[in-house]
């Protein structure tokens, strides 16, 4: 009966999306990428400019701090439609988790590639002059990795704006921010992601789609 309990309790612990920080072995080299109870910001340039390498000895350099203090969120007192491709694992970890401005709250969904949509209100097109994403707060093999961000003004006729590969979080609640290199002007925004860090689920604390202040 013992036995039976804990493989019960093990599954619930591998499918559910509320893990702590406990999901990495000990030893394993990508447990080092967690700074548990510490938020920290890294600078994102387009070109790529954002991108860390391990140190010699196998560990993550903390990301450095970026301002972001010359963007506003586009998103923020603005009543778009989100929707996403897959709903949320649970009630409370919806899509509109994203746009809440609370890195305690996510959109963790059962789906390692799901697309996610901000639409905004007829006639508002913002200026996007880059994007942000904030990783949740645990379980790092849920991270975005590779995605493509697009843009439509109908909902139908996509147009790449951005692509990143390889982009690795070092830490959790870590806002990475990607500077365009030219601004765009949609009145839909959709992520696609193209592959996370491993995990069955996907997660995201936070989404900033940034304009100029
Ligand atoms: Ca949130």
């Amino acid at each position: 009966m013992m036995k039976y309990m804990t493989l019960l309790l093990g599954v619930a612990f591998l499918t559910g999306c509320c893990c702590t920080e406990h999901t990495l072995p000990v030893g394993d080299k990508s447990s080092y990428k967690i700074a548990v109870g510490t938020e920290f910001v890294s600078a994102g340039l387009i070109e790529k400019t954002w991108k860390t390498d391990p140190k010699a000895d196998g560990t993550w350099p903390m990301p450095k701090p970026v301002d972001t203090s010359m963007y506003k969120d586009a998103t923020d007192g603005v009543k778009g439609v989100i929707t996403a491709s897959t709903a949320g694992a649970v009630e409370k970890e919806g899509v509109t988790c994203l746009f809440d401005n609370d890195k305690n709250t996510k959109y963790c969904t059962p789906n390692a590639t799901p697309w996610i949509q901000y639409q905004f209100p007829d006639g508002v097109k913002p200026s996007i002059v880059a994007y942000a994403f904030r990783t949740a707060n645990d379980a790092t093999e849920r991270d975005p990795k590779e995605w493509v961000l697009q843009g439509s003004n109908d909902g139908k006729a996509w147009t790449d704006i951005d692509a990143q590969k390889g982009v690795e979080f070092i830490s959790r609640f870590e806002l990475k921010l990607f500077k365009l290199k030219a601004a765009v002007s949609y009145q839909y925004y959709r992520l696609v992601v193209k592959a996370n860090h491993g995990g069955e689920h996907f997660q995201l604390s936070e989404i900033e789609l940034f304009v100029n202040k």
